[in-house]
Order: C-alpha cells, then sequence, then structure tokens
C-alpha cells in the first residue's frame, strides 16, 4: 500500500543522494503511475549509485584503466610440438566426451541493441547465411541440433535478451517453433538494466514517471544466469561448462571439443578464444596479464602507443584479440554469485532521450549522457585459472555488426563462403575462383551437413559439381 510515509521516506532518500528530481511531475501523476516510480525508484541502490556517479559517470573513461599491463602467452592453434600434440589430442577426446554426456550447455548473448546493423528487431533475427538467407538464430539452432545428434546428447541452449528485445525474440523462437530444437531445451532469460545519467550524474527521466534504463552489458549475463534461474536449469541437467558467444558471430563454433578439453584439462574456470588482431586498431579487446591474471582492455581503452607496439620479429605485442569466446564453468558463475561480486562499470557516451524539467521530451542531437554496462571478459581476472585458444578468424568469427563495411553484413556472408569453399577443397571438391581468388561461387553448408572440415569426405557423393556463378546449399 502507497501511504504518506512511504512517499516522505522516498523524498528523503532521493534529497541525500542528490536525486530528488525524479519526484519533479509527482504531482501530474495518476496512482498507478505513481506507484510504478516508487517502485522504480525502491529497486535502485542509493549508496551504490553514489559510488557509481563517483567512479564512473563524472570520470573520464580512460582514468579507469591501469597501465601495468603486459602481454599472455596463448595456445596456438596448432600444437607446437610432440609433447603439445599429445595434449591436442587428449583434449578433443576429453572435450568430446563431455559434449557426448551432456556436460556442456550452449549460451548465447542476445540483449544488445542492433542499432549499428541498422536492423529493427532482435539481431539474431537478421537473415545472414549467403544462400538460404537463415537467420543467426536459425544457424546456431541447427548447429546446436547438429552436434546433439554427432554426440548423441542433450545440448541444451540459453538465449540472454534485455527488456528491449524479450517478448520480440520469444515471438520469433515461437514462431519458427523453437527452429526444431526441443522447447524444453531453449531457455530464454532476460539480463538487468541500469539507469542512465547526465554528465553531471543525476538520474534521466525517460517520461514523467519512468526512469531512463539500458541493458546491464554482456557482463550482467553472470547475475542474470543465476537470477533467471538458468544456472539451476545447468545444475539439474548436470552441465557444468558454459559456452559462451555472441549473437552477431555468424560462424561460430559453438561445441569445440579442443578448446572445451583444453579448458578441462588444465582445470581452468574462465577461458577464451583469440585471434591475432588484423591490425593495430582493430575492434576487438586485448588479452594481457594484469598482476599476473589474464586480462582484456577493450580496444578503445589500449593507448596508441602500446597498440602499435611491435616484437622484434614484427608482430603485434599485444597481438592476441578477443573474438568474445569464452568456456565458463558453471561452478564459477555460482560462487561468484553467491560470495558477492560486482565487475568494473564502463561508461558510453551516448545520446539518451529524456524528459526536462518542463516535461517535454528531449531527443538531443548531441551526445548528453552517460550509459554503464558491465562486460563479461572482466569476469577473467576473478578466475582461479584462465587459458587462451588462438584460432583461425577464416574459422571461426565472422561478425555482423554493421550493415555494411568492416564487420559488416557482406564481408560476414563473404565469410561465410570463404569458409566452405575452403572446407570442400581441403577434401578435394573443385572450386571455381575468381581472378583476386574469391570463390566465383555462393556455398552455404548446413551445419546438419558438417559441423567441421572433418565431416566433408564422408559426403563426398552427395556434392554436384560445382561451377562459375552457381548457388550450391549442402544439406
Ligand atoms: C565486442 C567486444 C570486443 C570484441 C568484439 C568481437 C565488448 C565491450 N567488446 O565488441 O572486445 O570481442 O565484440 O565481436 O564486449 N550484449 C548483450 N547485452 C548488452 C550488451 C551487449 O547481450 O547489454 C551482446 C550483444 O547482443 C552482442 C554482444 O553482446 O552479442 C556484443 O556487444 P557489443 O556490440 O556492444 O560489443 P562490440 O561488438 O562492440
Amino acid at each position: 500500500m502507497m501511504t504518506d510515509k512511504i512517499v516522505e521516506n522516498t523524498k528523503k532518500l532521493l534529497e541525500k543522494h542528490n536525486q530528488n528530481h525524479l519526484l519533479t511531475f509527482w504531482d501530474q501523476l495518476d496512482t498507478t503511475q505513481r506507484r510504478n516510480l516508487l517502485a522504480q525508484i525502491g529497486r535502485l541502490d542509493f549508496p551504490e549509485i553514489d559510488d557509481w556517479v563517483a567512479n564512473f559517470v563524472r570520470v573520464p573513461a580512460s582514468a579507469q584503466i591501469k597501465a601495468d599491463f603486459v602481454p599472455v602467452r596463448s595456445y596456438a592453434p596448432v600444437p607446437a610440438d610432440a609433447e603439445q600434440e599429445l595434449k591436442y589430442d587428449r583434449a578433443v577426446e576429453l572435450g568430446a566426451e563431455l559434449i557426448s554426456s551432456g556436460k556442456v550447455a550452449a549460451f548465447v548473448v542476445a540483449g544488445g541493441q542492433g542499432t549499428r546493423l541498422g536492423f529493427d528487431g532482435p539481431k539474431g533475427n537478421f537473415p545472414i547465411s549467403p544462400v538460404k538467407g537463415k537467420t543467426l538464430f536459425q544457424i546456431f539452432a541447427e548447429t546446436i541440433a547438429a552436434v546433439s545428434e554427432k554426440y548423441h546428447a542433450r545440448c541444451p541452449w540459453y538465449v540472454m535478451t534485455s527488456p528491449l528485445n524479450h517478448t520480440e525474440t520469444i515471438e520469433i523462437f515461437r514462431s519458427n517453433d523453437y527452429y526444431g530444437l526441443d522447447e524444453e531445451d531453449v531457455f530464454l532469460f532476460q539480463q538487468g538494466t541500469l539507469p542512465n545519467f547526465s554528465f553531471d550524474g543525476k538520474i534521466l527521466l525517460a517520461d514523467k514517471a519512468e526512469i531512463a534504463c539500458s541493458p546491464d552489458g554482456h557482463g550482467g549475463s553472470l547475475n542474470a544466469l543465476y537470477q533467471s534461474g538458468a544456472l539451476d536449469d545447468m545444475k539439474r541437467r548436470g552441465a557444468d561448462f558454459i559456452s559462451y558467444w555472441q549473437v552477431d558471430n555468424s560462424l561460430i563454433n559453438i561445441f569445440d571439443p579442443l578448446f572445451i578439453g583444453l579448458h578441462a584439462l588444465d582445470k581452468a574456470e574462465m577461458s577464451s578464444k583469440a585471434v591475432i588482431k588484423s591490425d593495430p586498431y582493430e575492434k576487438v579487446g586485448n588479452f594481457c596479464l594484469l598482476d599476473g591474471r589474464v586480462t582484456v582492455i577493450e580496444y578503445s581503452d589500449l593507448p596508441d602507443d602500446l597498440a602499435r607496439k611491435r616484437c622484434a620479429d614484427g608482430s603485434l605485442n599485444f597481438e592476441l584479440g578477443s573474438i568474445a569466446i569464452h568456456i565458463i564453468n558453471r561452478a564459477f558463475v555460482e560462487r561468484l554469485n553467491t560470495g558477492g561480486f560486482s565487475l568494473p562499470l564502463h561508461k558510453a557516451v551516448k545520446k539518451i532521450p529524456y524528459i526536462d524539467e518542463e516535461g517535454s521530451l528531449v531527443e538531443p542531437a548531441e551526445p548528453n549522457g552517460v550509459k554503464l554496462e558491465s562486460f563479461v571478459f572482466d569476469a577473467l581476472p576473478l578466475a582461479s585459472k584462465s587459458i587462451i585458444l588462438q584460432t583461425l578468424r577464416s574459422q571461426e568469427f565472422a561478425p555482423a555488426k554493421n550493415a555494411t563495411g568492416v564487420d559488416g553484413v557482406e564481408a560476414a556472408k563473404q565469410m561465410i563462403v570463404a569458409r566452405a569453399a575452403e572446407w570442400l577443397e581441403s577434401a578435394g571438391v573443385s572450386v571455381p575462383r575468381k581472378p583476386d581468388g574469391s570463390a566465383d561461387c555462393l556455398i552455404e553448408i548446413a551445419p546438419g551437413f558438417a559441423l567441421r572440415k572433418d565431416d566433408i569426405k564422408a559426403k563426398l557423393n552427395r556434392i554436384p559439381q560445382i561451377n562459375s556463378g552457381d548457388e550450391i546449399y549442402l544439406v
């Protein structure tokens, strides 16, 4: 029940924390709006907010970065010597065993806004495959189905959405009949949100009775996995390892026995895949060691001179780029949540629509405020052990982030075709090529046909002759 006492206390609380403007329009609100606004305010932790304002909102982003980090070692895509070859073989065997015994769960973070893609709707619903126009969600679902069949396992899939796209995402899964997966094995849940701030640390109002909020970043997934019951669901199923990836990666190799096996053999808690950066400023996080712990420094936070620094052999000093692929132990996420953890917040200066003191909606033309997010890779230093496996970009990293250009839709489609062409040629199939070396045809390989290069040989009798200009779909 809303009593005067509650309202009075709320006013006092807001005054104490310099946020009393949140009740500016109180007298104009009806009972439902008042109740909603009080509930939103009641969910905020004001001492914590004071801390965010002091340490993140009002502080330049660069001031948050410590400078004493050094390069870190990784496993190479192929073993370096006979001893390592033995280890990789054991890892592949162990990884396959873990997948077969249902110990690995798939987990995609799909809560982002996808503004850069210029696509109206959840990014996972973006049609990306070059011949069939399959959406990212469909490719992931078919991959999970193919893995389940290959390993005779039941592989659960966890999908994190945000309040921005949750209802729509559920509707997409329902209307596509969960892409042929058993609905029981697909668990959709929402991440949390954080309030948006003006530059001087005031929480912005999106409407007279609504606080402006945005998703709390993919770091919020570690909390949301716990809060939503997803971790409990994994536990009930006996899934100990979480295979984490981002919704925009169209080439993701969701269940990689080598990666899972190396992580398990080394008794790591959270591990990562890396690619060699294509240039010093590529928009990927940089793996490094900070106080002896594996850490990722986001591209925007790596000082230019360090980004450009090279070793004697010409390679970049910080050459390992994070492609946001991780294996995370379920027990690690449980431990974090029961031990009371918090990840650092990162600030992003943005154009944030808000209600001004007169109650008019302002759509700013220039950035006017701060959104705060946490990043999942900031959990790496909290892990007791963390390994990095270098991988080949051409095999598992083709992000569709932008409508055009670098990390664009066309580039991702070309990479899907390029990988398919390479897989076919490795099995002796002839693929027509243009003078610049790219495939002179469109090829799409359904996950059910081949999950990796080695699967092609057994299917040679089902592959037609490929001519210039053909559109080939192998299923
Ligand atoms: C991310 C990484 C970058 C590199 C790159 C590889 C960060 C900060 N940077 O850059 O280091 O690995 O990817 O492609 O992560 N998401 C949510 N909820 C949120 C915010 C994001 O689910 O609140 C998801 C989003 O749907 C997407 C992913 O996280 O799948 C990446 O988010 P982004 O687009 O903000 O990060 P990006 O691409 O700049």
